[in-house]
């Protein structure tokens, strides 16, 4: 069987670029199955047993082990079952239509597993494009449960339509009082939603099911409340043809692509081949 039978991809495009440029995040149910999915998940299960490291047998793979939840970064540089499904034509194309872009390619991953019971592994409001050291026309991520994610298991939860706001956010790390250019204090998002201003969506999830977030919708996860299970999931980053070189005060440093090899504004697909 070849991946590309594992791979479902909703042939609606055209809807969901709507529900993109609208909401902010797309639902695709059942994206992976099969042999792929499965492979996934071992690969997953499998780096992660390794020890807290920077450099595993790649420099640019990672394995992150914090109270409440692990984090593996850069899984696609070690594992082929990643690299199959970030390298496949079908995908890229599939998220370049949802996002309104001529061609997208794969940066980066992470991979998020929070442990059963966690109070600790919750992750705040926030929207992904700040910690980001570049900047495209286009930017989706692809985040695919491979775990049952349901209310009580860390659903990721966004606020609709919070990406077309002109700003962007700190990460609630930061201290407001010197924002660069263009930002502004995050918003208080509960209240938004309490008042009714701002709706709050999150979908139940098997594994395979994914989503397809545009780069600026803020989100939160709730921790992970279920007694047993563990949620895990993989979230591949993606970028427009036209992705230039953009630190700002809150981009996080990306194994693989050292600042020094970079000036402000450079074209740095070429390092995404
Ligand atoms: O998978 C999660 O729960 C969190 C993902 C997330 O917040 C992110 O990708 O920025």
């Amino acid at each position: 069987m070849s991946a590309e039978s594992d791979i479902t991809l909703p042939e609606n495009t055209a809807d969901l670029h709507q529900l993109y440029v609208n909401d902010g995040v797309v639902p695709v149910p059942g994206l992976l199955r099969g042999q792929l999915l499965r492979d996934l998940v071992e690969a997953v299960e499998t780096v992660r047993q390794t020890a807290d490291s920077e450099e595993a047998s790649d420099p640019r793979t990672s394995v992150k082990h914090l109270p409440g939840r692990s984090i593996v970064r850069g899984l696609a540089h070690t594992e082929g079952s990643v690299r199959t499904l970030v390298k496949n034509p079908s995908v890229a194309d599939f998220l370049a239509q949802v996002a309104g872009a001529n061609a997208v390619r794969y940066w980066n991953d992470l991979t998020l597993a929070y442990a059963p019971a966690a109070p600790a592994g919750e992750s705040a409001w926030h929207h992904d494009l700040p910690a980001f050291p570049l900047r495209a026309t286009e930017m989706p991520t692809l985040w695919i449960a491979l775990s049952d994610v349901d209310w009580d298991s860390s659903p990721l939860v966004y606020a609709r339509g919070s990406h077309v706001s002109g700003y962007l956010y700190p990460p609630t790390t930061a201290s407001d009082a010197e924002l660069p250019d263009g930002y502004a204090a995050m918003p208080d998002w509960d209240a938004r939603v309490e008042a009714g201003s701002v709706e709050k969506v999150w979908w139940p999830m098997k594994p395979g099911d994914a989503l397809v977030m545009h780069s600026k919708v803020v989100h939160c996860t709730p921790a992970n409340r279920n007694e047993k299970d563990e949620r895990v999931s993989i979230i591949t980053r993606w970028v427009g043809d036209d992705a230039v070189w953009h630190r700002d005060a809150f981009s996080t440093p990306i194994p693989g692509l050292p600042e020094q090899d970079w000036r402000p504004g450079e074209s740095v697909t070429q390092a995404f081949v």
